[in-house]
């Protein structure tokens, strides 16, 4: 019998990515959704239409007489933890409920994979991430962040994430569980939603392309990310918990852009060369030929506290997991915009 595996936030980006990934390599994907929903629920059946043969499970990470039943019921060789509040601004808005699901959630899974008797069986990889690091200019300037580098998170997402990387680790030291953390520079591609910069990005440019849209309003233009394709990164997950013994990873792409970048290489997928104009909240970006304003700022957009720089450093990944991105910056933006072309087109 195929191993079983179960994972939370199945309904997220990466849970889709993943849930096709470990489907074809032959696993059981058991996936929970939150809290109330059900079958028949519209955001369960649109999810089960493309991914038909996910079980799917209704609880919530909050509660851990749920997530106790769950793993109990599916008794999962492999728990992958992607639920989590993960709008950065939105953590801003609701630091309470941020801390409660995205940090304390972690530790509701753990216990239940313990309280369950499955600590010797059941392996567990948490979704940790870059913003744990903050990207503060004395952090490894130039070199990008490793697994060693100082964290200091810069907003509640980061501070819950950061909670929910040491108690993966606590319980791997204290009670032996084969659990790791995969430290996650941004990933991106067609399954992403609109609240995040890069799909906001390629929606708008498939939109002002068919004259749906007039403009683009974005926040902090300045700030840099390593941006890689979540297809890519799902594999990473995998490999981690494939390994003899449990370790945490970063995977990245070694390469940063600023969202300056990532929009003159989305216009450019449809013939738009763009000129910026101005600085602070009166930057524009102008199309070139007609001179017409696609971009303005809104400061809406701006955090309390930003991240102004993100490179990661993904070489203990390559070396030791033998992983490696397949899909790079451009072909990234490339495969956004085609996607949101058509998906606009119809
Ligand atoms: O922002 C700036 C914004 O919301 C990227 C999550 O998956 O990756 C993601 O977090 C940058 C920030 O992603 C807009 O201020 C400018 O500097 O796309 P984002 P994020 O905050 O980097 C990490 C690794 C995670 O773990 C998170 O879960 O873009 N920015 N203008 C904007 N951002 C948004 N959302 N919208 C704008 O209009």
């Amino acid at each position: 019998m195929g191993k079983r595996a179960f994972i939370t936030g199945v309904n997220g980006q990466d849970g889709g990515h993943l849930a096709k990934l470990l489907h074809d390599k032959g696993y059981e994907v058991y996936g929970m959704m939150r809290g109330q929903l059900e079958a028949s629920h519209p955001r369960a059946q649109k999810f089960l239409t493309e991914f038909p043969y996910v079980k799917l499970v209704f609880a919530d990470l909050v509660d851990l007489s749920a997530m106790t039943r769950a793993i109990q019921e599916i008794k999962p060789d492999e728990v992958y933890n992607l639920a989590a509040i993960s709008h950065v601004g939105y953590s801003f808005k609701d630091p309470i409920l941020t801390a409660e699901v995205t940090g304390k959630g972690v530790t509701n899974v753990l216990e239940a994979i313990r309280l369950s008797g499955l600590d010797k069986k059941t392996k567990f990889y948490q979704a940790s991430t870059s913003e744990m690091y903050g990207g503060l200019d004395y952090n490894r300037p130039g070199k990008g962040y490793n697994e060693n580098a100082l964290f200091h998170p810069r907003s509640p997402y980061g501070v819950a994430k950061l909670y929910g990387y040491w108690i993966t680790r606590n319980y791997r030291e204290s009670y032996g569980i084969y659990a790791v953390s995969g430290i996650l520079f941004n990933h991106e591609g067609e399954r992403r939603g609109p609240e995040f910069v890069t799909r906001k990005i390629s929606q708008a440019v498939a939109r002002i392309k068919l004259g749906k849209q007039d403009k683009l309003e974005l926040g902090n233009m300045d700030a840099k990310r390593d941006w890689g394709y979540a297809g890519d990164y799902v594999e990473g997950m995998w490999l981690m918990l494939q390994q003899d013994t449990p370790d945490d990873y970063v995977l990245a792409t070694g390469e940063t852009h600023s969202i300056r970048d990532f929009c003159e290489l989305a216009f450019k997928e449809i013939g738009v060369d763009l000129e910026w104009q101005g600085s602070g909240v009166n930057e524009k970006g102008v199309d070139k030929k007609s001179g017409k304003t696609l971009i303005t700022i809104n400061p809406d957009y701006f955090r309390p506290a930003e991240v102004d720089l993100l490179l990661g450093d993904p070489s203990k990944a390559e070396k030791e997991l033998g992983w490696k991105r397949k899909i790079d910056f451009p072909a990234l933006v490339k495969l956004m915009v085609e996607y949101d072309l058509g998906l606009e087109s119809n």
